[in-house]
């Protein structure tokens, strides 16, 4: 009988010792074990964020040669023509300034001499205060050369000095650049500052073709415009947009 409980009582006490160590085994080492499970969850859980946008981005690369907008097709010559047989009502073959007057866009370019007198970039190549056909050719020729689909294109508008929020602004092409070159729009923020572009853009990009543009400006309060008719229907604002314009033009309104 002491033999079988002596041996009774070494089994315990060995189960009971393999016990403390099965414990100990499984708690001292879990710590770590649960240190180590830890880091290494962690980091299952990192990767699998980051996997998960990888597949995405990995997608994304097609998507970028889709982004390369093609420049609207113009006709320079005959655009060019369109424009001095629109606009040259005296016929002397240019357009001077009291023509000027009915072609804002033309103007605008033309005015833009001050602030840039490279006639490289200028309208007035020749800086006689007229256009020329052969002058509209080549600005259209610049903007084809820059082989720019479309651009960043930003303006901002004050009304009688302060910056008009909540306006829409909206570029015309002029008609005589044919049918490709497409209207584009922004609404004014903050301070008075819009981003303009076309609609039919691909997911993410913004921007406007090169072109000679009418600008209208509007704001509507339940319904009525707010803005006089000189800046809207009968605009005398106008703009070139092309490669080389990095400024933000301003265009100053005045309500009466
Ligand atoms: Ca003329
Ligand atoms: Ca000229």
């Amino acid at each position: 009988m002491l033999n079988r409980l002596t041996k009774l009582a070494v089994v315990a006490v060995v189960l009971a010792v393999m016990g403390s160590w099965g414990c100990s085994a499984s708690t001292s080492p879990s710590d770590p074990g649960e240190d180590e499970k830890k880091p290494s969850q962690q980091p299952v859980d990192e990767k699998q964020p980051e996997q998960e946008p990888d597949k995405p981005k990995t997608p994304r690369p097609p998507p970028e040669p889709l982004q390369k907008v093609p420049p609207p097709a113009i006709d320079a010559q005959a655009a060019a023509a369109a424009a001095i047989e629109l606009y040259d009502k005296d016929g002397n073959g240019t357009i001077g300034s009291e023509e000027l007057q009915a072609a804002p866009a033309l103007a605008a370019a033309l005015a833009d001499l001050d602030e840039d007198p490279d006639p490289i970039t200028n309208l007035d190549e020749d800086q006689d205060g007229a256009v020329t056909q052969e002058e509209i050719v080549a600005r259209i020729t610049a903007w084809q050369d820059s082989k720019i689909g479309v651009t960043d294109y930003q303006c901002q508008v004050t009304l009688d000095g302060d910056p008009l929020i909540g306006a829409t602004v909206t570029l015309v092409p002029e008609a005589f650049l044919g049918s490709e070159v497409q209207t584009a729009s922004g609404v004014t923020g903050e301070e008075g500052i819009a981003d303009i572009s076309i609609a039919d853009l691909p997911k993410g990009k913004v921007g406007a073709h090169c072109g000679f543009y009418r600008v209208r400006v509007s704001k509507l309060q339940d319904g009525k415009e707010l803005i006089p008719a000189k800046y809207n229907a009968e605009t005398i604002l106008g703009e070139e947009i092309s490669e080389e314009e990095w400024d933000v033009p301003t265009f100053e309104l005045a309500s009466e």
